[in-house]
C-alpha cells in the first residue's frame, strides 16, 4: 500500500510539474529578415516551465526543426528555418504546453537597401576611434537612468561622464573637417556594471546602453554617418560578458560559462600559445578558458547554444543597423573553432563586410598566422582578415619613448612577407588601451608628427585614437589617456570641435593631421602603392610607395641634429633627373652639390616627378 502510495504521489508530481504554467518572458532575436543567406536560426527562448511544451508559427514559412529541453526549464532553444520566398511581415510563433496556449510576435522584416549597406573597409580608409563616454555629451537627460547602476560623475576618470550617440551625432561635420572615413566607437551594448564606461562588461547583448543611446539612436547614427560619407566599426566582444548579465544569477546550462563565479581560472595572456609547438594544454587552457579579469565571465563558445547565439546576435546587429566592419576584443581568447565559424558566417552573409581582431602582441610571426590565408597556420583558417598590428605600434612607441631609433620600424616592415596581406592592418600608435603618443614622446611634437606621417604613408589601414588630432597628452593610467574630448560636455571652458576654440598648438597638430589625411586621399600610392625601402642609416628613414604612374618619396630624419642624404641614393630608388614636389608645403626641393639636407625630427612627403 505504501508502495503505490508513493507511486501515485510521483505520478501526482509529475502531471503537476508538466502542468505548471508555461511562461514566456522573451526570445532571442526578436526578429528576423526575408531573403537572408542565414535563413536557418536558432532562439533563445526565456520564461518559466519551458519543458515538454509544443511550438509552432503561424505561416508554412517558418518552420520548426527542433525543440532543445535544457535541465534548467527557465530557457530552451527552438530551431527554426524561414524559407527563402517568405513575405515580410508579422509572425507569430504559438507555444503550446497542456491548456496553455502563449503567442510571441515574430516579425519578419525586409532588408533595407542591402546593396549600399556593409560597405567594409580598407587601406583608403582611416579610421578614428572613439570611445563614446568621453566624446561628446549630445543628450544631458540620459546620464543618469533609474534602475541602473549610477557612477556619473564628471571629472572622476573612472566614472561615467555622459558622452552619447547624440553626441556623436552632433559632430558628423568635425570628422568629415578633419578627414577621417571610418568611425570606431569602442562597445556601445548596455553594461549596468561599476566603472564600465568603456562598454567591455555587456549585460544585454541586444540593447544599446541607455545612457550611450537607444537601438533606433545607433541605427539613425549609422545612417547619418553613411549620408556622410563615414563608415561606422562596431566594437564586438565574443569572450566575455559583465558577472552581473542576468545569465550568470541563472546559468542557462552548467557550461554556458568557463568555470563559475566563484571558482574560474584566471587568463594567463599568452597570446603565443595558439602556435606555439611547444604548448601544454594548462598554458592553452588558461588562455582560452581563464578570465580576462574577475568581474568579466568568460564565455564557452564550445557550447552549441552560446556559438549559434553569438553569431546570430552579430549578423542581427549587422543587419539591424547597416554597420560596415566589426573590430573583434580579445581575439586570441576565444575558442579557435567558433572564431572561424563566426567569420566565416558573418562574411559569408556580407561578403564586402570587413573584421579586424584585436591580438596584442608585439611580434610579427605570432601577429601574422592569425590572419585569413595564413601559411603559417597549419591548422583551421582564421577567416579573420585584418589583424592590429601591436609590432608596429612598439616600434613606435619604443622610438616616441627615446629608446629606439627609427630602425626598429624599418625592422617591423621587413618581417611582412610572414604577413598573407601586409595591407590589411590596422595600424596605429596609440589607442583607448595604451598611452597616447603626445605623452610617450613627452610632448615633442615633431616625433609625434614623424610616426603620423610613417603611418599614413607606409602600409596597412590607419586608424588615430580621437583627440590624438589636437594633441590630448593623458598619462599611462585608463581613466586620464580616455579623457573627455574639450568641447563635447557640458560647462567645458572652449569647443576643441572649432579652429577658435583650439589653442595655436591644438589648431598646429589638427593642421598637420587634416593635410596629412587630405594627401593620403590625393595620392592613392599612398594607401595602396608597392612600398620599397632602404634600411634606416643614422636614423634616416627613406622608402617610396609606388602605383601605376605615380611615385612618392617620403623620408624620416629620426634624429635631434640636420641630415645629409646623397643625392645618388635618392636615384638608385627613384631615378635620374629627379624633381622632388613637396606636397605638404607645395614646394620644390633643392638637391645642390647632389646632396640634399633633412631638418631635425622631420616628416617630409614628395611626389617624385
Ligand atoms: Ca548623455
Ligand atoms: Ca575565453
Amino acid at each position: 500500500m505504501k508502495k503505490i502510495f508513493s507511486v501515485l504521489l510521483l505520478n501526482l508530481f509529475v502531471a503537476t510539474n508538466f502542468c505548471q504554467s508555461i511562461k514566456i518572458t522573451k526570445i532571442e532575436p526578436s526578429n528576423w529578415w526575408a531573403g537572408m543567406k542565414t535563413h536557418k536560426i536558432q532562439l533563445m527562448v526565456y520564461g518559466e516551465n519551458l519543458n515538454q511544451y509544443n511550438a509552432s508559427f503561424n505561416t508554412p514559412k517558418i518552420t520548426i526543426q527542433k525543440i532543445y529541453a535544457l535541465s534548467n526549464y527557465d530557457y530552451s532553444f527552438i530551431d527554426i528555418s524561414i524559407s527563402q520566398d517568405i513575405i515580410p511581415g508579422d509572425y507569430k510563433l504559438k507555444f503550446s504546453k497542456g491548456r496553455d496556449d502563449i503567442q510571441i510576435e515574430f516579425p519578419i522584416l525586409k532588408r533595407e537597401n542591402p546593396a549600399e549597406r556593409y560597405k567594409g573597409f580598407n587601406s583608403n580608409d582611416i579610421v578614428y576611434l572613439i570611445m563614446p563616454d568621453r566624446f561628446a555629451d549630445g543628450d544631458t537627460t540620459n546620464n543618469k537612468i533609474d534602475g541602473m547602476i549610477n557612477d556619473f560623475k564628471q571629472g572622476d576618470p573612472l566614472a561615467r561622464h555622459g558622452g552619447d550617440l547624440e553626441g556623436i551625432i552632433n559632430h558628423l561635420n568635425y570628422f568629415n573637417d578633419l578627414g577621417v572615413t571610418a568611425l570606431w566607437f569602442t562597445p556601445v551594448l548596455e553594461n549596468n556594471h561599476s566603472i564600465s564606461y568603456h562598454g567591455y562588461a555587456a549585460t544585454d547583448l541586444y540593447k544599446i546602453d541607455p545612457r550611450i543611446g537607444t537601438n533606433e539612436t545607433y541605427k539613425e547614427l549609422v545612417n547619418k554617418t553613411h549620408q556622410n560619407g563615414l563608415k561606422i566599426i562596431y566594437d564586438h566582444v565574443s569572450n566575455h560578458i559583465s558577472t552581473n548579465h542576468p545569465w550568470i544569477k541563472n546559468m542557462p546550462t552548467s557550461d554556458w560559462l568557463n568555470g563559475t563565479k566563484e571558482n574560474h581560472m584566471n587568463a594567463w595572456h599568452d597570446k603565443m600559445v595558439r602556435w606555439d609547438i611547444y604548448k601544454t594544454q594548462l598554458t592553452n587552457d588558461h588562455l582560452i578558458k581563464g578570465w580576462f579579469v574577475d568581474d568579466m565571465a568568460d564565455l564557452n563558445q564550445e557550447n552549441q547554444f552560446v556559438k549559434n547565439y553569438l553569431i546570430e546576435n552579430t549578423i542581427w546587429w549587422i543587419e539591424y543597423s547597416g554597420i560596415d566592419g566589426i573590430r573583434e576584443d580579445t581575439y586570441p581568447y576565444i575558442t579557435s573553432v567558433f572564431s572561424s565559424e563566426w567569420a566565416k558566417e558573418i562574411l559569408n552573409e556580407y561578403p564586402t563586410f570587413n573584421i579586424v581582431g584585436e591580438v596584442w602582441t608585439g611580434e610579427t610571426a605570432f601577429l601574422a598566422p592569425y590572419q585569413k590565408g595564413s601559411k603559417l597556420n597549419k591548422g583551421l583558417d582564421t577567416n579573420l582578415p585584418v589583424v592590429t598590428d601591436f609590432a608596429l605600434q612598439n616600434a613606435y612607441s619604443n622610438f616616441l619613448r627615446g629608446k629606439s631609433d627609427l630602425y626598429p620600424i624599418y625592422n617591423v616592415l621587413a618581417h611582412d612577407f610572414l604577413y598573407q596581406n601586409p595591407n590589411n592592418l590596422l595600424v596605429f600608435a596609440d589607442n583607448h588601451d595604451i598611452p597616447r603618443a603626445m605623452f610617450e614622446a613627452n610632448g615633442d611634437v615633431a616625433k609625434v608628427k614623424l610616426v603620423f606621417t610613417h603611418l599614413l604613408t607606409s602600409r596597412g589601414i590607419p586608424q588615430i585614437l580621437y583627440g590624438t588630432e589636437i594633441g590630448m597628452v593623458g598619462n599611462t593610467e585608463h581613466g586620464y589617456l580616455r579623457a573627455n574630448f574639450r568641447g563635447g560636455f557640458p560647462g567645458d571652458k572652449s569647443n576643441a570641435f572649432e579652429e577658435n576654440g583650439r589653442t595655436d598648438y591644438e589648431n598646429d597638430l589638427f593642421s598637420f593631421f587634416k593635410k596629412l589625411i587630405e594627401i593620403r586621399k590625393q595620392y592613392k600610392s599612398l594607401s595602396e602603392g608597392m612600398l620599397s625601402h632602404l634600411a634606416p642609416i643614422n636614423n634616416v628613414y627613406i622608402y617610396t610607395k609606388k602605383c601605376k604612374n605615380e611615385t612618392m618619396l617620403i623620408m624620416l630624419n629620426g634624429s635631434n641634429s640636420k641630415k645629409e642624404v646623397d643625392g645618388n641614393i635618392l636615384e638608385s630608388v627613384c631615378g635620374k633627373n629627379l624633381k622632388l614636389f613637396n606636397v605638404m608645403n607645395k614646394s620644390y626641393l633643392k638637391i645642390i652639390d647632389g646632396k640634399l639636407t633633412l631638418e631635425p625630427m622631420s616628416a617630409n612627403i614628395f611626389l617624385v616627378e
